[in-house]
């Protein structure tokens, strides 16, 4: 993983297409971070709902919101059946929120227990949030950044 870049998919949920620019905007976050290279797909971004073949069957709304595989596998999946935002809305998760949750998990990053890191285990509807300094500590110390 020393030229990590990411692929831009364009995800859509309910049908509906993400904005290109909330995918440039995660993209950003991790640019500033990893000087990654975006001509190379690393991360794929998808949508599912229930069972949808990749051994981690989604469970409805509620539950779980996302998941991601270790790296180097680089997918990465929203549950299609909870309810999403593009912004912080009260009773909808925010995509971007949860794309940096995920892509740290992508990353390599494990759960912190500081609450207001992105990798703290639990989100509640309607609240976003930035890498954290424990977040960017967390990818520096897995890259030798
Ligand atoms: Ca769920
Ligand atoms: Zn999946
Ligand atoms: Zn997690």
């Amino acid at each position: 993983m020393n030229n990590l870049a990411f692929f831009y998919a364009l995800y859509d949920i309910d049908g509906k297409k993400v904005p290109p620019e909330l995918v440039t905007k995660i993209g950003d976050v991790f640019e500033s971070i990893l000087e990654e290279d975006f001509n190379t797909a690393d991360i794929t971004i998808g949508s599912h709902s229930m069972d949808h073949g990749d051994g981690n069957p989604f469970d409805g709304q509620g539950g779980t919101l996302a998941h991601a595989f270790a790296p180097t596998n680089g997918r990465f999946h929203y549950d299609a059946d909870e309810n999403w935002a593009t912004e912080p809305i009260t009773g909808y998760y925010d995509l971007y929120t949860i794309a940096l949750h995920e892509i740290g998990h992508l990353l390599g990053l494990h759960h912190s227990s500081v609450e207001g890191a992105i990798m703290y285990p639990s989100i509640a509807s309607g609240v976003r949030k930035e890498l954290h300094g424990d977040d960017v500590q967390g990818i520096r110390a897995l890259y030798n950044l």
